[in-house]
Parts: C-alpha cells; sequence; structure tokens
C-alpha cells in the first residue's frame, strides 16, 4: 500500500493523478482487488482485514482529495501568473507637441495690438472678386489678380490671397472710426524654398474722420510693434507700391542676426522687410461708401515673423506635420 500514498504524493499533474485515482479506486484497482480477498479469508480474521482496508481506503481517500486541491491551486496560480499584468511597468514615451510656432507668434501679435485697442476679425476664406480684388483698387486686368497667383472657383470665387477682403466686410457693416486687425490662412498659387500655398497673414486697419490720421501715426504704432516683436531694433520705411494705399511703404528692421553688420540672411544688407503698409487710398474708401475719412492699413506674414523669432533657416519644416519640430516649441 505506501507505493500508493507515495504515488499520490508525487503526482505533477491532474493527469498523472487521475491515472493513479483508476489504478486505486477504479473498478479493477488495488482496492477493489484486495476487498475481493476477503473471500478467501477466514471468519474470524474477516473483521481485522476489512477494518484495515477501510483505514487505508479513508486514508488514500483523503490523500488523493488533498493532492487534487493542491495541484488545482497550483494550476490556478500559473494560470494567474501567465495572465498577470504588471501595472508598475514604464510605458512607452510619447512625444508631447506644442501650439504651432506660426500660432504663437500670431498670438503674440494679436497679444501686441489688443492691448492698443485694435479688435479682432474674421471672415470667410472663400471669397467673391469683389471683396477680394474689386474694393481693393485692384480692378480686372490688373496683373496682382493673375490667374497665375489665385485660386478660382466658378462664378468668380477664390480663395482669399490676403485678409483684406475682412477689413473690406467690416468697414461695410461698421461706420467709423474702425481699429481692427484680420488674422488668418491666405492662398496663392506659389510654392518653393520661400512660398507655400497656404500662409498666414495679419493685416491692420484704422479709420477715422478725415484730416485725424497720419503717416506720423501708422510709423509710431509699427515702430512700437516692431520693438515688442523683436526687442531693440532699429526700423526704417522705404517707399513703396501697393494698388490699396498711397503713400505706400515697406519697412525693414535692422537685421536681428548680424545687428546690421551684413549676413547670409540680410544678404549683406544689414536690413530684414518684414511689413508692408501705407495711407488707405481714397479708391478703397469709395468702395466702401465711406466719405470724409482718413486711415491707414498694414499687412504682415506670420511665417516670416516665426522664422526671425525663432530662427527657423527652412521655411517648409512648418508645414510637415512632424511632432519633432513642435517638440522643440513646447
Ligand atoms: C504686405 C503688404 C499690406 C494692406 C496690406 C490694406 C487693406 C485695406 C485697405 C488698404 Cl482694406 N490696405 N492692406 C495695406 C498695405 C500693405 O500688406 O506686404 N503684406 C504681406
Amino acid at each position: 500500500m505506501k507505493e500508493w500514498y507515495d504515488a499520490i504524493e508525487s503526482a505533477e499533474s491532474v493527469g498523472k493523478l487521475e491515472e493513479i485515482r483508476i489504478a486505486v479506486f477504479g473498478k479493477k484497482g488495488v482496492l477493489a482487488g484486495e476487498f475481493a480477498k476477503m473471500k478467501s479469508i477466514p471468519n474470524e480474521e474477516k473483521g481485522a482485514f476489512a477494518k484495515t482496508l477501510n483505514t487505508h481506503k479513508a486514508a488514500l481517500t483523503a490523500a488523493f482529495n488533498a493532492r487534487k486541491e493542491l495541484l488545482a491551486l497550483e494550476a490556478l496560480e500559473a494560470a494567474m501568473k501567465a495572465e498577470a499584468i504588471d501595472v508598475t511597468l514604464y510605458s512607452r514615451k510619447s512625444g508631447r507637441g506644442a501650439l504651432h510656432p506660426v500660432m504663437q507668434t500670431m498670438d503674440r501679435i494679436v497679444e501686441y495690438f489688443t492691448a492698443m485697442n485694435f479688435s479682432v476679425k474674421t471672415g470667410p476664406m472663400v471669397e467673391d472678386d469683389f471683396h477680394n480684388f474689386e474694393a481693393l483698387n485692384l480692378p480686372k486686368y490688373h496683373p496682382a489678380r493673375d490667374m497665375q497667383d489665385t485660386f478660382y472657383f466658378k462664378d468668380e470665387m477664390l480663395l482669399r490671397t490676403h485678409t483684406s477682403p475682412v477689413q473690406i466686410r467690416t468697414m461695410m457693416r461698421h461706420k467709423p472710426p474702425i481699429r481692427m486687425i484680420a488674422p488668418g490662412a491666405v492662398f496663392r498659387r506659389d510654392y518653393d524654398l520661400t512660398h507655400t500655398p497656404m500662409f498666414h497673414q495679419v493685416e491692420g486697419l484704422l479709420v477715422d474722420e478725415e484730416g485725424k490720421v497720419s503717416f506720423a501715426n501708422l510709423k509710431f504704432i509699427l515702430e512700437d510693434f516692431l520693438k515688442y516683436m523683436f526687442g531693440d531694433v532699429d526700423v526704417r520705411f522705404r517707399p513703396s507700391f501697393f494698388p490699396f494705399t498711397e503713400p505706400s511703404a515697406e519697412v525693414d528692421i535692422s537685421c536681428i542676426f548680424c545687428k546690421g553688420d551684413g549676413c547670409r540672411v540680410c544678404s549683406k544688407t544689414g536690413w530684414l522687410e518684414v511689413l508692408g503698409c501705407g495711407i488707405v487710398d481714397p479708391n478703397v474708401f469709395k468702395a466702401v461708401g465711406y466719405e470724409e475719412v482718413s486711415g491707414y492699413a498694414f499687412g504682415l506674414g506670420v511665417e516670416r515673423f516665426a522664422m526671425l523669432i525663432h530662427r527657423i533657416g527652412d521655411l517648409r519644416s512648418l508645414f510637415e506635420g512632424d511632432i519633432r519640430l513642435l517638440e522643440q516649441f513646447q
């Protein structure tokens, strides 16, 4: 009998234990075999024999059940260990983005002008010929309206090429005085090292009674604005031309990279062009129905500002959607 106790104790699997159960407790098993011997045992010994055998049967059953329970417990533990999730394990790092540098720059520009009491206006990106061109003293067949530069839809609709139509809409809805900026995306058919088909502009417009708005007013606010954006820079105004302003000027700051000595970025000139501006052309006021008013306007490209402020060399890196760019602007 001892060998069967040992067999139960050392059964390593549920399958092995089942084999032993059949060999010990089964119809043709060890116990059945022992009980069968009763027939050939003398009557006076039967009592003691049966008693011993029943003791073994009870003890073997107890041993079997104990082993079965232990193996079941071990199997459960193994399964739980295999399926366990290690909540202390470090997760894979995912990169953190940031507000796009162009939008950060736009926010800073907007911050300056709202502090100066300009209100922020927006308008549709799909515009019509009148608001984008005609009202801005850009008559039909003007070179700036060239199919080469503008994305056209049918029925004289187009993607706005500047945010000026927002000012036109604002003037047509509200009486002067006007003191507004129009930030937003604009579109031109242009794609090379320094041009993308979509970019961002902020334009500004101030209108008040005839004689109240001077070029000196425009010069002051733009000089103050550029020092706010770029720090201690020199600012110069060069005569220029825009169809919607007269007189017009382009505005330069002293090169922020070489401090005016001349370098690769400023093409050895010591100056960087950053703005266009001027006194609003009377034809623009005529188009929106304004009379006896004066005003100034200006426009700038936000990508150019962002690139100068953050020393970004390649315009296209702003448009690739690579999170490694944004990671640098948290
Ligand atoms: C530039 C030049 C400019 C304007 C935009 C404007 C708008 C109205 C009337 C008159 Cl409604 N002018 N806008 C004026 C001068 C320059 O932008 O170089 N932009 C990137």
